[in-house]
């Protein structure tokens, strides 16, 4: 087979040519086709197959112990300017990145089959969407693919018919750590990832196309490609309004993408509905409004801590179709992970009789691959071409001090200073050391393909082409009292935060106004139905030392960006600054 694009045969023969691959395949997408290469990869090891009774089809794969998360030491940006890339990233010249790898690709497909996956992100025939074809030498990336995007004949036919796509090029390599890149090339719109087969690093559509390249792409094209959910709220009338929010990897994206109100809100109507938990494009409308898309297809989930509690929509879908990467199994085979039940494993992720001494017996960036269209809340309007009208973002961290639960912006340009400030402690998402405070502006401290400073720059401007725009929030569940316990139920409670958002951004709710940002007044917060009311003082505190302190390591961190930070965000920052008094 081949493409009616003369451009993709003539790529992908010297991918092929250079690979030295033995065999290629074009994948259409098909059942057949998922069918075939399970099979294949159950007979080399690849995957095993989990209890069919209660888990039909679905699989595990169990990664080599040293790549098991995003390698962002190993992640660089190779613009032709070192500036365009920023301090935000880890730079290469181009040239000197495509001598690198076409080293390590050099034969590297020798006696393996190379697959062609094309993919379109986002609805196939929405004008919102982007396609890319990634040439691959691993079968479960293929899988995975076709669970996180549209993948295979459609996706194709619209690639022949744009003319243009990112190209992604693949290879798990030796999976030797010492021999590992991720690279992007913007200005060429390509990527090129060899020696980890992990999510991050090996599903090139995910993070390396629909973040890194994207948001190059993005501000080239006046719109913006964020590291954020997009979630429907339908209120006891009916009306559904959309928020959008990007939190780090590993901060509960998944799980408030798709909460299920607390019983008291379900009774009197309230309604959740799931368009993306992890990746959102959003364009100016026609209307002055802006309109996201969910990119992808599927999740790529963490796994510990999913249960019946924390997130029962999860678990609907999690039993059947579905790709477990690194987690336990029970001794009927069925998958486990920590936070799920009381029973005790028999295997943990390495495939060892599971020894409480060795460690968790799921890795904790264990993850689950599965279709977006099996989750119960999944939302009749995510396949809209248009996209979804946003009412609100939020910007959330993980803080165990100083962030209260929900602090609204003045103005559009107050909240991209709260993004732009925004921190949090560190996840097993990536490799390092985690529970670390660092700054993850718009938590795309990881995914931003070009410079911090120009990225801030390209969001005051979308700001100012909307007559309608969202309201900005921070938010932060992750507060803790001085025993170290969290004092924000969270997961499901967190509605009714988002109650109290949607009530702002309809005018209906009046806020307390504090030097930096509006707070929900006392009783603003609607805890009907909780056990045991929350510390909302804590919750709501606004510390003026803490603050003044924090406003000072903005300031310093704003200005490690250079001179393409924008004059009004600093502006914000400053007047907010001469508001806030000690003590
Ligand atoms: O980077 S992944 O897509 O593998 C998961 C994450 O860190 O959000
Ligand atoms: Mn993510």
């Amino acid at each position: 087979m081949s493409s009616k694009l003369q451009a993709l045969n003539e790529w992908v023969d010297q991918v092929a040519t250079q690979t030295r691959a033995s065999r290629i395949h074009w994948c259409d997408g098909s059942d057949a086709e998922n069918e075939r290469l399970i099979a294949e990869m159950l007979d080399s090891g690849d995957l095993e197959k989990l209890n069919p009774d209660t888990h039909p089809d679905c699989y595990l794969h169990r990664s080599d112990p040293d790549d098991v998360a995003r390698v962002e030491h190993l992640t660089f940006v190779c613009t032709e300017r070192k500036e365009d890339a920023g301090p935000n990233n880890n730079w290469m010249a181009p040239a000197e990145a495509h001598a690198l790898m076409n080293g390590l690709f050099a034969g590297c497909m020798e006696g393996r089959t190379l697959y062609v996956v094309p993919y379109c992100m986002g609805p196939i025939d929405s004008p919102l969407s982007r396609c890319g074809v990634e040439i691959t030498d691993s079968p479960y990336v293929v899988a995975n693919m076709r669970l996180m995007t549209r993948m295979g004949s459609a996706a194709l036919t619209r690639i022949e018919r744009d003319g243009t796509f990112v190209k992604g090029l693949h290879s798990t390599g030796e999976l030797d750590p010492d021999r590992r890149y991720i690279m992007h090339f913007p200005e060429e719109l390509s990527i090129q990832s060899f020696g980890s087969g992990y999510g991050g690093n090996a599903l090139l559509g995910k993070k390396c196309h629909a973040l890194r390249i994207a948001s190059y792409q993005a501000r080239t094209e006046g719109w913006l490609a964020e590291h954020m959910l997009i979630v429907g709220i339908e209120n006891p009338e009916g009306e559904v309004r959309y928020i959008a929010g990007a939190f780090p990897s590993a901060c509960g994206k998944t799980n408030l993408a798709m909460l299920i109100p607390p019983a008291a809100y379900r009774e009197a109507g309230w309604k959740v509905w799931t368009v993306g938990d992890d990746i959102c494009w959003l364009h100016p409308g026609e209307d002055g409004r802006l309109w996201a898309i969910n990119p992808e297809a599927g999740f790529f989930g963490v796994a510990p801590g999913t249960s019946a509690k924390t997130n029962p929509n999860a678990m609907a879908m999690l039993d059947r179709e579905t790709i477990f990467t690194n987690v336990a199994v029970t001794d009927d085979n069925q998958p486990w992970w920590e936070g799920l039940d009381d029973r005790v494993p028999a295997k943990d992720w390495r495939g060892r009789d599971f020894d409480p001494g060795q460690g968790p017996a799921a890795h904790p960036n264990s993850r689950f691959t599965v279709s977006i269209s099996r989750c119960p809340s999944y939302s009749d309007q995510a396949e809209n071409p248009d996209g979804v009208p946003i009412d609100a973002i939020l910007f959330g961290g993980r803080r165990a001090t100083l962030a209260p639960l929900v602090l609204e912006a003045e103005d559009w340009v107050h909240g991209v200073l709260l993004g732009a400030g925004m921190a949090s402690e560190t996840t097993a998402a990536a490799t390092g050391q985690v529970g670390v405070v660092r700054r993850d502006p718009m938590a795309m401290k990881p995914f931003c393909g070009y410079n911090f400073g120009d990225y801030w720059a390209h969001w005051l401007d979308v700001g100012s082409r909307l007559t309608r725009p969202p309201k900005i929030f921070q938010v932060n569940w992750f507060r803790r009292d001085a025993e170290g316990r969290f004092i924000w139920p969270g997961f499901a409670d967190n509605m009714r935060v988002l109650e109290w958002v949607l009530g702002r951004c309809r005018g209906e709710l009046s806020a307390r106004e504090t030097a930096v940002g509006r707070l929900p007044e006392q009783g603003g917060i609607n805890l009907a139905g909780l056990s045991s009311a929350p510390d909302m003082a804590s919750l709501l505190e606004v510390d003026h030392d803490d603050w003044i302190e924090e406003l000072q390591a903005i300031d310093k961190h704003l200005s490690n960006y250079g001179d393409g930070v924008p004059k009004a965000l600093k502006d914000v920052l400053g007047s907010v600054q001469s508001r806030i008094r000690p003590g």
